[in-house]
């Protein structure tokens, strides 16, 4: 198929913190098995991260590192395009323009920014509140059909269709309408935190026990799975509402080593936590290891990110200038 009948993907992941094992299983795992079918584009959201408080050091080191994810989680930049949110100034221009075609009230409804604005007090900007504009402004530039992303980000899917919908009213035939492409109840979708099962693992989570960074040690991994919660029943069967806390380690041993989950209770009839918790630390040492040496890697060779980067962001302005001088034209502002 060549390029122009594909269909297009995009996608992006905040550098706000190091990334976990939930931004993996969620999101970023099925980011390279797409980039032979279709025209991928990949992002690394810097605009967004800013709606919370970053230290500007931390946060130009963790879009590099981020970026280096990308790659060494299987995305390749001579397939898929690469680039930093920033770095194409057609998002924030795009955003100015659908503001104007998204109600207060809708962004009001956004569980996120009803969260973030909990949980920031001291920070409740107007940035966080138009979070899912800037959101829809990414997708819709380069006119995507699909944007795999965790469930978390299912309401963002649905008002960026909104406000498509909605332009495209007015105007008919600007964008195209995308849809969200959610990893299955199981496997991957909702990735909880090790410390509170009820709770999505979160790399701004304050109890570091929670989460699983790609970049953690084997030692850490093996000790925050050796900790974490269960319950008082040691059997090793999935049951989401009753053991949240088994099913969740059940669901990352099964995607760590591609059992099914029949086959991974199998495995462990009769045997309890003290042989299952270090069976599914090491699954994931051994998944994250290779991650994490290439990460590593790219991380000295700056030149070549660099590079990646630059390219990226050249062949995203071009899509994206199309899309947005197509909506300068219909909104009635005069040609420069
Ligand atoms: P923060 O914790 O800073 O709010 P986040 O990790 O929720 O950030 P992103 O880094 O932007 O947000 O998320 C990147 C991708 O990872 C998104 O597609 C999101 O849906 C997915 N994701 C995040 N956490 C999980 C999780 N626990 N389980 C499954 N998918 C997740
Ligand atoms: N809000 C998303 C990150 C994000 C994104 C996007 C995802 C920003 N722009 C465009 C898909 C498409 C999140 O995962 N927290």
């Amino acid at each position: 198929m060549s390029d122009n009948q594909k269909q297009t993907i995009f996608s992006g992941v905040q550098p706000s913190g190091k990334l976990t094992l939930g931004n993996y299983l969620g999101a970023i795992r099925n980011f390279p098995i797409l980039q032979e079918e279709y025209n991928c584009i990949y992002c690394v959201v810097d605009m967004h991260a800013i709606t919370v408080h970053q230290d500007p050091a931390a946060l130009r080191r963790a879009t590099l590192e981020v970026l280096a994810q990308y790659i060494a989680c299987g995305l390749d930049p001579e397939k898929s395009i690469l680039f930093i949110q920033s770095h194409v100034p057609a998002h924030a221009e795009l955003a100015w323009v659908l503001n104007c075609f998204t109600m207060f009230g809708e962004a009001s409804r956004m569980t996120q920014f009803k969260d973030k604005s909990a949980k920031h007090t001291d920070n409740v900007n107007v940035g966080l509140f138009t979070y899912p504009v800037l959101m829809a402004a990414d997708i819709l530039l380069y006119q995507a059909n699909l944007v795999p992303v965790g469930v978390d980000q299912s309401q963002h899917i649905e008002i960026c269709r909104d406000i498509a919908a909605r332009f495209n009213n007015t105007h008919p035939g600007t964008f195209t309408m995308p849809t969200g492409y959610f990893p299955k109840a199981g496997e991957g979708a909702k990735v909880m935190s090790l410390a509170d099962p009820a709770k999505k693992m979160s790399k701004s989570d304050e109890n570091e026990n929670g989460f699983i960074l790609l970049m953690d040690k084997p030692e850490d991994i093996m000790r925050k799975f050796k900790r974490a919660v269960t319950d008082s029943d040691a059997r090793i069967v999935m049951d989401p509402q009753e053991k949240p806390g088994v099913s969740n380690l059940i669901q990352i041993y099964a995607l760590a080593t591609g059992k099914t989950v029949a086959e991974v209770e199998a495995e462990f009839v009769g045997r309890g936590y003290g042989d299952f918790k270090p069976a599914v630390g090491e699954a994931v040492v051994e998944l994250l290891r290779p991650i994490r040496e290439r990460t590593e890697d790219l991380l000295k060779n700056k030149d070549y990110l660099e590079q990646v980067y630059t390219e990226g962001a050249q062949k995203a302005a071009y899509v994206a200038r199309k899309t947005l001088d197509k909506v300068y034209r219909k909104v009635g502002f005069v040609k420069r």
